[in-house]
């Protein structure tokens, strides 16, 4: 096959992409010639975790946004890859809960088994993209970091694997220019004992807000107050944890309510989501969205509409995620190998507008895990990837918002069955708040802490 494609990013996205052609190179498919695209030193994407803020080691912004003790979110049997189990991974059953160095090895794992790395351009960060109609060409222009120098390539296909969580967006409240303590974005957060024994008032009412302030009331925050713009979480939280509405202003420490209440604070986090950000794209190929679960321009969630030959993955707000980002990926091969044909231009527009208008018919988190399972039911269809019950794992990530409903402080020491073993997790050795090191050999080996009463 003479075609060549383009994978920005090898993050579990761009990793789905690598493993999917290995794939069907294994079962005797030609396969197109690849070359992957990435301005970190490693491969893992987001789950590298770097102790760096703002740009990098070559002035590039940094990627990473995770921060130490970080936990996964949701259950690990929601997120298994139906080719390669946790169990098969680390030759054992574990916990349903495991901190980010060890799902970082799982996703590591499957793909050190494989020859992929060999396609991947480590340090070398993509700068643009053009596309020429003439030559139905695009011209991909990257720097090599350690180098400096630019270079372009010729691709048939680019498929965007950048991820949408690097990028802030950070509003301004008036007064924090002269808010005498430390004001920072989510994705500038590294270490929770930063802010022991501090009161924080954390801006937005969603995953980054609900983790950031349990890992700081968990390593010794004094108090947690969330500033929410729609509507409050409205966990059970503990005592030293508040839910106000919006912030209006801050007046030296003291932060200014839409309600009129106020509270005195020493750190201000806006925990304020991320902007989908493609600085390396031209306005006529780039994709405009917020974090939903079907961005529109996008065809089967993947295929830009703007330019079939590009693709998009893991674009979405994530219920589902390596899981679904390999349903995406065994779908694009599908199509770059030509087993799947894209219908006309009008139909590609009406299916995406259909799943468009569902996904604005969903009302709750439960309609929204259903909402995600039909896309991954969709588009895994037509495609070879193993079995994989996605309805079971929807009732899983159910099971896991009842879980976090009855007990946010408490919803990761649950176990869950694995839909591919059919295994069910064993309890991890330690309570969650009581296991303060988050290390994969703390995990794997470690000792059981006790559990402490509360006064
Ligand atoms: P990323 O992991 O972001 O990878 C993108 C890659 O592209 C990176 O390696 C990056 O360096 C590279 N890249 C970007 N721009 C360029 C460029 N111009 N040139 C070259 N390379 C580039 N998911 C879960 O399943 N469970 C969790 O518990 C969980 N917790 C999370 C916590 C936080 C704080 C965040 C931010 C996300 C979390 N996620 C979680 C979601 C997480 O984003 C996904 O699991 C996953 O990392 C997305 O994979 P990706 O490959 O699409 O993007
Ligand atoms: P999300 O899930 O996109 O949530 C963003 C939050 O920020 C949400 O509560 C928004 O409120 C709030 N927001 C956005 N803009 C504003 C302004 N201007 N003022 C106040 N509040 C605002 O991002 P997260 O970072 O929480 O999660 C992203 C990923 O990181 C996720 O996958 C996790 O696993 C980790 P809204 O509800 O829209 O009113």
């Amino acid at each position: 096959m003479t075609d060549r494609v383009a994978i920005l990013g090898a993050g579990p996205s761009g990793l789905a992409q690598l493993r999917a052609f290995e794939a069907a190179r294994r079962d005797g498919a030609d396969i197109p010639e690849i070359v992957c695209y990435e301005k970190q030193n490693d491969w893992g994407g987001m789950w590298n975790y770097t102790w760096r803020t703002g740009l990098d080691a070559y002035g590039e912004p940094v990627h990473g946004s995770m921060y130490r003790y970080l936990w996964s979110n949701g259950p690990k049997e929601c997120l298994e890859f139906a080719d390669y189990s946790f169990e098969e991974h680390f030759g054992r059953p574990i916990a349903s809960y495991p901190p980010r160095a060890v799902l970082r090895d799982y996703i590591m794992g499957r793909v050190a088994k494989s020859n992929v790395r060999q396609y991947i351009q480590f340090n070398t960060a993509v700068h643009w993209v053009a596309y020429d109609e003439a030559s139905a060409k695009f011209t991909v222009t990257v720097r090599d970091l350690k180098q400096d120098q630019l270079s372009s390539e010729e691709f048939d296909h680019v498929i965007v694997a950048t991820g949408h969580f690097s990028t802030p967006n950070a509003p301004y409240f008036a007064g924090l220019e002269q808010f005498p303590g430390r004001v920072l974005h989510a994705h500038d957060f590294r270490d929770a004992c930063e802010f022991a024994g501090k009161d924080l008032l954390l801006i937005g009412s969603s995953y980054s807000a609900e983790d950031i302030g349990t890992q700081c009331h968990k390593y010794g925050a004094k108090s947690v107050t969330f500033s929410y713009r729609s509507k409050p979480m409205g966990f059970d939280w503990p005592d030293s944890f508040a839910e106000v509405p919006l912030l209006t202003e801050v007046v030296d420490k003291t932060a200014h309510f839409i309600d009129g209440s106020s509270k005195d604070v020493d750190a201000i986090i806006l925990c304020t989501g991320y902007q989908h950000h493609f600085p390396f794209l031209p306005d006529e190929l780039t994709l405009n969205t917020h974090n939903r679960l079907y961005p529109e321009g996008l065809y089967k969630g993947i295929v830009s509409l703007a330019n079939p030959k590009l693709i998009f993955l893991g674009m979405q707000d994530q219920y589902y995620t390596f899981n679904m980002f390999d349903a995406q990926a065994w779908y694009a091969r599908d199509l770059m190998l030509g087993r799947i044909k894209l219908p006309s231009d009008e139909a590609m527009l009406a299916d995406t507008k259909q799943w468009v208008a569902r996904e604005e018919q969903t009302a709750n988190p439960s309609d929204e895990i259903d909402f995600q399972a039909a896309y991954i039911v969709d588009l895994l269809a037509p495609t070879d990837y193993p079995p994989f019950d996605v309805t079971a794992v929807a009732e899983t990530f159910k099971a896991w918002e009842h879980d976090k409903e009855a007990d946010i402080l408490g919803y990761r020491n649950k176990s869950y069955r694995s839909t591919i073993t059919g295994t069910q997790a064993p309890k991890h050795h330690t309570h969650w708040m009581e296991a303060m090191d988050d290390s994969l050999a703390a995990f794997l080996h470690g000792e059981p802490q006790p559990e402490k009463k509360l006064a």
